[in-house]
């Protein structure tokens, strides 16, 4: 049986990849901090039908020596490194915070495999914010890279730290470069969780307006549960490398809106207002990504198409704004 460590095992992704990891019988552990561990109600939410087959392990991404003392008692065969600050807009706010986190996260987490379990497979979550002003299109593992944003400069700075243990110390380290995934756990902050809740919360009478920023910003949008089946293939390699993985389709959120609106029956132009608190100092204009390198290496192969993620999304939302939702694990939090 085959043993993986999750940081960021709370989360959308971490979530789905502790259940797709469970399904190929590995044993699964993840890292959390330890104000989790105090308001499991509210914070475990994504992983509560799992926390009877996980182990989990308070520690904190600002602290060596909790991740040293976790990683000196467990050995593991791979490590999922997903636990960041992901919200591009709060990367403005408190830019400081996010790189802490990011950067010193990442490079701690790299440390500590090198000095107790250099064999471990390693897994660093990186983006498609990377990308940033795109110099082409569609992107792929070659596109240099342009951040706009602390979030994308923090992102590049754990890329490049972990391409440099792979190359430095032979470690196997590998980076996943993601678009934009969703679905139903996702955070309400995200635009298009913000987009699907709204409307639901619109059709059941419990809202009157959706307030968003930029309307035209172009997004390569797919499942969270077909990207972490990549994640998982990239650490099954003979050799570690980096993979894109997107749909390699765009869409506005404007789109996004009109297709979320219809799916309830709506027309979102009389409920979408836009509001200039919503926009960003500089924006990732449009991004699209060519994942050829991810379907002829890892053999991998998106299930979900665009229409069919704004239909699930929209379901489950509507469902939980009307009352009728069956225990499933959704995102915690509010739009903002
Ligand atoms: O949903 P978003 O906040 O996602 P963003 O910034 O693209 O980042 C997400 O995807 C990345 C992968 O490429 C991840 F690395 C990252 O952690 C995160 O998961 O915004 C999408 C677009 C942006 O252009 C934003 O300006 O939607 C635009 N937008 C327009 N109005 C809005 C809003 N975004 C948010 N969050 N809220 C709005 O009201």
């Amino acid at each position: 049986m085959k043993r993986a460590l999750i940081t960021g095992i709370t989360g959308q992704d971490g979530s789905y990849l502790a259940e797709n990891l469970l399904g190929l019988g590995y044993e699964v552990h993840g890292l959390v901090r330890r104000v989790a561990l105090e308001d499991p109600e509210r914070r475990f939410n994504r992983i509560k039908h799992l926390l009877d087959r996980v182990q989990l392990h308070p520690a904190s991404l600002e602290s060596y020596p909790s991740i040293f003392s976790v990683l000196s008692r467990h050995d593991f065969d791979e490590c999922y490194h997903l636990a960041a600050q992901s919200f591009v807009a709060e990367s403005f706010a408190d830019g400081f915070s996010t790189m802490n986190t990011n950067i010193n996260g990442t490079h701690y987490m790299l440390a500590a495999l090198r000095e107790l379990r250099p064999r471990c497979h390693f897994y660093f979550a990186g983006s498609s914010e990377m990308f940033g002003k795109v110099r082409e299109t569609p992107q792929r593992e070659t596109t240099p890279f342009h951040p706009r944003s602390p979030y994308g400069i923090s992102k590049v700075a754990g890329f490049e730290l972990t391409r440099n243990y792979r190359e430095a110390y032979g470690m196997f380290c590998a980076s996943g470069i993601l678009f934009n995934h969703e679905g139903p756990r996702r955070g309400f902050e995200f635009v298009t969780r913000k987009i699907t809740s709204t409307a639901a919360r619109i059709k059941a009478g419990q809202a009157t307006e959706l307030r968003l920023g930029n309307l035209e910003a172009r997004r390569d949008w797919g499942h969270a549960e077909d990207y972490v089946r990549a994640m998982h293939l990239m650490l099954q390699q003979e050799v570690p490398d980096d993979f894109v993985v997107a749909s390699g389709e765009s869409h506005t959120v404007r789109e996004f809106c009109q297709l979320a609106f219809a799916e309830v029956g709506l027309d979102y132009r009389e409920y979408v207002r836009t509001d200039e608190r919503f926009y960003r100092p500089a924006e990732v204009e449009s991004l699209v990504g060519d994942a050829t390198k991810a379907r002829r290496v890892l053999g991998w192969e998106p299930r979900y198409t665009f229409p069919e993620l704004v239909k699930v999304m929209m379901q489950n939302d509507l469902e939980s704004a009307t009352g009728l939702k069956a225990a499933r694990p959704e995102a915690v939090g509010k739009a903002r």
